[in-house]
């Protein structure tokens, strides 16, 4: 049961596409404190999930947080705002609810941070949608009240992104492949230590100085025929698009731009100059239809050589520096030059240049022509992103209609989620940022995105092999698994490691795991359910398990345990309810175990992937390959925890094609514990995997 009130008149962001009832009068639950701030008092033992992409806990409680999308490397405790807007809650206590807030300026979410028993929002302004979501479903469908107020929400927003099949396999980036030779080097430095592969990401670097849509021929003489190679070894290259046009005449996609008028304005309406990689640039006005759709048909130039599958950077959008504020810093630096710089005016000096990258002023400088009429940049702000990669997504359904494209990007807001995915930035190859990682991602399934994942073995700062171990041990589990380093780091390809061979067999296993992971996948998206969940949306009548963070359900037959300190032999895990335990050492080593409910010390050797899988439960899987066109889908075997009866719903199709809702992507699989397996559907086979 949704309620939507409509408050002043809010921007149309086109993020609500699903049913709800039309509130009016008082807003349930929340107390309204003024024009544009609500509260709550929180009780002892509320819960408070949502905010998608964040720091901190599942348990959003005890710090105050922004939606203001920014391109924020520090992703620290501290940290307010990352690159996402996603202003979901739901509160789980006495009372049960969730509550959205359609609006695309700027949101704090005080969390008991001012004071411990109050949830205080508040909005820059007045404009804007709000949506109530009740729950008593969950008492007769079988959903908890929380995978319930989820799925409700998912309804209203619109049905997530699924990615072409390859997607599901592991890719490898980062920042600094300069060439075509060091494209293949990847491609064989992964073919020669025997490690599955399916694509290999370009950075800027193969972009000519920095300019979206062009190859540079000097590094890339034959970039489609490199694509082509690449692709009959199966791995696909996938480039990223940044969201800035560089200013030079001669470029074709600005000078098409300018003259249409596309760019963002500034006050006095001529192009608004910003700094970004190329230096100066424009910024696609993409609030607006006509625009997005040009920006949209530009990709067709990559997918003309061959390209399925891009991401999009820098689109909070990230602004180096304005042509104004520059001016402006250049004339103040002057003065410092005969002062005595002590303490405050040595301050002052630092700051003129130490803030200069992505001020907030700069949000402050440009306009939009939208559809509901001309806006300040700063009032829209958390939709730039989003747009950014509606206009490709669009795009890809007008280009490629039988043919999923991958697309992800970096700066997002709900209502994105329907066409692409998200990773979720510029982390450290810290510990710490392996745990956020596996808090992040329930958070992120709440709010449509499903289709996400980190950058496994940390973006910034020298990785180690231990750590990539323990990430990818858990990125096996993420839909995005891609392993992605900055330019000045340790190299932190799988084969650089003395222990490669190791590495290698815990990427196998998510090519063994594929079936399932696909699957789940899939379904979550039709079902509008998540793919990641709490523990305590799974048990929530377990005290234990609503404290738990650092475990997770992945959909509906697994749970895992990651192991997240460097050093550690093993964990601590609280198993709900009596598990299988699966010891995974390569393909050909695997062991299980039944685990009894409560608290135990699992050992978890470094080439160990160790998960659980719930009673009377199936886990489909496949005999491994080396990339995901190569994985036999059509004879499966079963891992499963079969007490009495299991039945298990398969989803499997051509991984292309956009007829999700066939019913012949079904496969309805029974198991009766001592009886053999029966399963209506077209696959060949399919037969208990005996370990
Ligand atoms: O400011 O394109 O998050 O993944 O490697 C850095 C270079 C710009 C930020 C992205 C990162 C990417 C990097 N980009």
């Amino acid at each position: 049961m949704i309620t939507g009130f409509q408050c002043g008149s809010p921007f149309n962001t086109e993020t609500v596409t699903g049913k709800f009832r039309r509130g009016e009068g008082k807003i349930p639950y929340l107390k309204k404190e003024g024009r544009a701030k609500f509260s709550y008092r929180l009780e002892k033992e509320d819960v408070v999930y949502g905010l998608g992409e964040n720091v901190r806990g599942i348990n959003k409680r005890g710090w105050i947080y922004e939606s203001f999308n920014t391109d924020n490397c520090y992703h620290r405790e501290d940290t307010k705002s990352l690159y996402g807007a996603h202003n979901f809650l739901i509160i789980d206590g006495k009372e049960q609810f969730g509550i959205f807030f359609d609006y695309p300026g700027r949101i704090t979410f005080d969390i008991g941070y001012s004071d411990p028993d109050l949830l205080k929002i508040e909005l820059q302004d007045e404009d804007f949608g709000l949506y109530v979501i009740g729950t008593d479903a969950h008492k007769t469908c079988g959903y908890s009240a929380m995978e319930d107020i989820v799925r409700q929400f998912r309804r209203l927003i619109g049905r997530s992104y699924i990615p072409p099949k390859w997607a599901f396999g592991y890719g490898q980036s980062r920042w600094g492949y300069l060439n075509e030779a060091d494209v293949r080097d990847v491609a064989e430095g992964y073919r020669n230590a025997g490690i599955g592969l399916d694509m290999v990401y370009l950075d800027i670097d193969y972009m000519e100085r920095y300019k979206d849509f062009t190859v540079n021929r000097e590094a890339y003489p034959d970039f489609a025929g490199l694509v082509s190679d690449m692709k009959k070894s199966g791995v696909h290259l996938v480039p990223i698009i940044d969201a800035a046009i560089k200013v030079e005449s001669g470029y074709d996609v600005y000078e098409e731009g300018a003259a249409n008028d596309y760019f963002c304005k500034d006050e006095e309406g001529n192009d608004y100059i910003a700094g970004a990689w190329p230096g100066r640039v424009v910024l696609p006005d993409v609030l607006n239809d006509k625009v997005r759709r040009w920006f949209g048909q530009k990709y067709k130039i990559l997918i003309d050589m061959g390209i399925e599958g891009f991401w999009n950077d820098m689109n909070e959008p990230s602004i180096f520096f304005s042509e104004k504020y520059l001016a402006e810093v250049f004339r103040k630096l002057d003065k410092f030059r005969d002062e005595n710089l002590d303490l405050e005016k040595f301050g002052e000096f630092g700051e003129l240049v130490g803030k200069i990258s992505n001020n907030p002023v700069y949000y402050k400088e440009f306009y939009h022509r939208t559809d509901s009429g001309v806006c300040l940049h700063e009032q829209v702000h958390n939709l730039y992103g989003y747009n950014l990669t509606r206009a490709a997504g669009e795009a890809f359904e007008e280009l490629c209609p039988n043919h999923r494209i991958l697309i992800f990007s970096r700066s997002s807001c709900i209502g994105m989620h329907r066409y692409g995915g998200i990773w979720t930035g510029d982390n450290q190859s810290f510990w710490e940022h392996l745990l956020m990682n596996m808090k992040m991602m329930p958070s992120l399934n709440m709010c449509g995105f499903l289709y996400t994942g980190a950058d496994l073995g940390g973006f910034g700062s020298d990785t180690t092999q231990d750590l990539l171990m323990r990430w990818l041990a858990f990125g096996v589990f993420t839909p995005l698994m891609r392993n992605h380093s900055s330019i000045g780091t340790r190299r932190q390809e799988a084969y650089q490691f003395p222990g490669a061979a190791e590495i290698g067999n815990i990427i196998q296993l998510r090519y063994i795991l594929l079936p399932y992971i696909y699957s789940e996948y899939v379904k979550a998206a039709l079902g509008d359910d998540m793919y990641m969940k709490p523990l305590a949306f799974v048990y929530p009548e377990d005290d234990f398990a609503k404290e738990v963070e650092d475990q997770l359900m992945v959909g509906e037959s697994i749970m895992i345990a990651p192991v997240y300190r460097q050093n550690a032999g093993g964990r601590y895990v609280y198993l709900p309810e009596r598990m299988l335990m699966v010891r995974y050492q390569s393909p050909k080593q695997m062991q299980k175990e039944i685990v009894e409910k409560g608290h135990h010390y699992v050992e978890i050797g470094l080439k160990e992937v160790v998960f659980f899988i719930l009673p009377d439960h199936l886990v489909p899987i496949s005999s491994g390959g080396s990339c995901v066109e190569q994985i036999d889908f059509e004879n499966l075997r079963i891992m499963g925890f079969v007490e009495t009866y299991a039945e298990y719903k398969l989803y499997d199709d051509d991984g292309y094609t956009r007829d999700y809702d066939n019913p012949r992507c079904f496969t309805q699989i029974r198991a009766a514990k001592g009886k053999k397996l029966v399963w209506e559907g077209e696959k060949n086979s399919i037969e208990y995997f005996e370990f």
